[in-house]
């Protein structure tokens, strides 16, 4: 696919190294010219009204406060901090004719920019932040500097060989930088990098079709989906498109069950979940049906029978076990690596579940993304989103020595910006996927919006045929069940709003347009259909009493265990909260009915802010009052925390 663009020798290094200056000297003046981001157009997801049942609602249209509004809204230093860390290092050095220094030297280092790139795109398409913008600029001069004639870019050390089999991570990287490109795109209108990414997936076809024999069957990295059909999207390339479908196929094996599937060879958990995305995402573009024949049981499957209570996903090492139910729970039970649920991994299954969600308009597909959101993800991150987990087993306790973070230690403490994790995926994800995630929180369809996530905020968005939807949404959640929605559009207008009542919530209750309902059962949209004008509330209540969650019988690791949630948030106790190894407490409740005698404080100065849950408990057969903290909260007060999050039950 030729663009019209610069991507021709001395033209583009030049044009680059203008571009980095500039970006040092009037990084303010380039903000204003960039102002103007495209309005009311979505940023990361662009699915077509044909196939997709609902769309998000875009960034632009969305103001996001409260609880995930802060956690987003911190993103945006994450972000220039990691502008600061060694991922741009080696572009640095090949753009000046230098070697990059060691610390570059990470497996497929260079998608940790290109991810750098795409979230930090994000968070200046919402802030208009100058700093991001001139850090963003810098950057891209960089690569641009540092892209061959031909479209390849790689600056890694020790020189790789272009689709090397023994790295296989070419296609994977390229992949990043086209969805990094999109979103420059969007974010900025400046046409440099797509231009860039057309270069690089033009040579990549090029290739294929000259039958290199890389692409028969090399053990690659999913990604490239991803990649090829947001860059086709965007440039209007069926070609690209296509190409993403065909290496799905050639690259990985699709069958109706986990056990036959096969992610770019292997059962590698990141690798499932993001061809699993690509795929739903070609479907969604053009609807080719061969694309999700199998999508839905295998979403079912690993819903049911391999995520963990916190919505973690790969248990053995980086991957999922060929049966099912097999969720060790702490690292090292099935495998020499001592590692298990990587937070790229549930990052990869919530970008999975929401095209689900386009493609079915179903709420459960968002009752996952809710529980590894506020559970496995956040829990990836510091409270600040400075720092993060590359590994999150359940339940860590005892003597940790010899044991890391994927070779980061301690184990048990978060590697901290600027410094980066030696593989340093995990936070790169956190960027792109924190900037994202304002346009998760609706969706909308011709009839009206949905409300998946709940979070105060304020949405002013109109219908394909002109009505506009203008709310503003008021909560404590998930600290609380509480949320109240209010019009405030300036004329009357009849919509659906469609309200998720979570899988995990019983007894819910709306009051809208003067009447009340009770929905006995979580796991579907409550939908207000009304004429709605000025100042009309929606009262939603969705009651948090505490849960006692007994696992499946079928997973031997957690029987006679036993954890306990309150709303979305799964709990733990941990070691800054006890005079005792946690690993010696037990609980003294029966499991049917004993979480009535759990009491819940609210703790203001605790953690920002959260309910701590004490549970009648036992340590060396005398009573203990055992105070949970929610799981996502772990691992902030030092760098040598133990946590159960999963507990023994007394037997007797
Ligand atoms: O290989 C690229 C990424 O690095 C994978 O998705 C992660 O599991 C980590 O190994
Ligand atoms: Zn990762």
């Amino acid at each position: 696919m030729k663009r019209m663009g610069f991507c021709v020798g001395n033209v583009k290094l030049y044009r680059a190294a203008m571009q980095v200056i500039l970006a040092v000297i009037l990084g303010t003046l380039l903000v204003s010219e960039a102002a103007g981001a495209e309005p009311h157009q979505n940023m990361v997801v662009r699915w077509p009204a044909e196939r997709a049942k609902c769309r998000p609602v875009p960034m632009n249209d969305v103001q996001i406060s409260g609880f995930l509004g802060n956690r987003i809204d911190q993103n945006l230093d994450s972000v220039l901090a990691g502008a600061k860390s060694p991922i741009s290092a080696g572009f640095e050095a090949r753009a000046n004719g230098k070697e990059p220094p060691k610390v570059c030297n990470r497996l497929a280092a260079d998608s940790d920019l290109y991810k750098w790139l795409e979230g930090a795109c994000y968070v200046y398409a919402r802030t208009k932040d100058s700093r991001v913008r001139a850090e963003i600029d810098r950057i891209t001069g960089y690569i641009l500097m540092c892209q061959k004639p031909d479209g390849y870019i790689n600056t890694q050390v020790p020189p790789k060989k272009r689709f090397d089999r023994g790295v296989k991570h070419d296609l994977y990287i390229a992949g990043h930088f086209f969805e990094a490109a999109v979103a420059h795109h969007r974010a900025t209108r400046s046409p440099e990098m797509l231009d860039a990414a057309c270069l690089w997936a033009d040579y990549l076809i090029a290739e294929y079709k000259k039958g290199n024999s890389y692409y028969d069957g090399t053990c690659e990295h999913p990604e490239y989906e991803l990649g090829f059909l947001r860059l086709g999207r965007e440039v209007g390339s069926e070609e690209y498109i296509d190409f993403a479908a065909t290496l799905a196929q050639k690259l990985s094996k699709i069958g109706p069950t986990i056990a036959d599937t096969r992610a770019g060879c292997g059962d590698h958990a990141v690798r499932m979940g993001y061809l699993l995305a690509g795929m739903a995402g070609v479907y969604l573009e053009n609807g080719r049906q061969d694309m999700i024949d199998h999508l839905p049981e295998l979403w079912r499957e690993i819903v049911d029978s391999r995520m963990y209570l916190t919505g973690a996903i790969g248990p053995r090492g980086e991957h999922f076990n060929k049966k099912a139910f097999t969720l060790q729970l702490v690292p090292g039970a099935y495998s020499k690596r001592k590692h298990m649920a990587e937070t790229c991994a549930c990052v990869s299954m919530i970008m999975f579940s929401w095209r689900m969600h386009g493609i079915t308009g179903r709420s459960e597909c968002f009752d996952v993304i809710e529980k590894a959101l506020y559970n496995q993800y956040l829990g990836g991150f510091a409270l600040d989103n400075m720092a993060n987990f590359y590994y999150n087993p359940i339940n860590v306790t005892g003597d940790l020595s010899g044991m890391s973070d994927h070779d980061y230690k301690p184990m048990t403490g978060r590697c901290r910006l600027p410094k980066i994790h030696t593989t340093a995926c995990c936070m790169p994800n956190g960027w792109r996927f924190f900037g994202g995630m304002p346009e998760y929180i609706f969706s909308s369809d011709d009839d009206g919006l949905f409300m998946n996530l709940y979070t105060s905020a304020t949405v002013n968005h109109t219908l394909a045929d002109g009505r506009q939807v203008k709310l503003a949404v008021e909560t404590d959640y998930p600290h609380d069940g509480n949320v109240l929605i209010r019009y405030e559009g300036d004329k009357p207008a009849h919509f659906k709003l469609r309200l998720r009542i979570p899988g995990w919530c019983s007894n819910a209750e709306v009051v809208a347009g003067g009447s009340k309902a009770s929905i006995a059962k979580g796991g579907d949209y409550y939908v207000a259909d009304q004429q709605w004008k000025t100042g009309d509330t929606v009262k939603l209540t969705l009651p948090m009493p505490v849960r006692m969650i007994v696992p499946d019988p079928r997973i031997k690791a957690q029987e006679g265990l036993v954890a306990f949630a309150r709303g979305p948030l799964v709990y733990c106790l941990e070691k800054p909260d006890v005079d005792f190894p946690v690993e010696q407490a037990k609980v003294s409740l029966k499991p049917q009915g004993g979480s009535t005698k759990v009491r819940a404080e609210w703790r203001s100065d605790l953690l920002g802010g959260v309910h701590v849950l004490h549970v009648p408990g036992q340590v060396d057969g005398k009573p203990k009052d055992l105070p949970l903290v929610p799981w996502y909260t772990r691992a902030n007060r030092g760098d040598d925390s133990r946590w159960v999050a999963m507990l023994p039950v007394v037997n007797d």
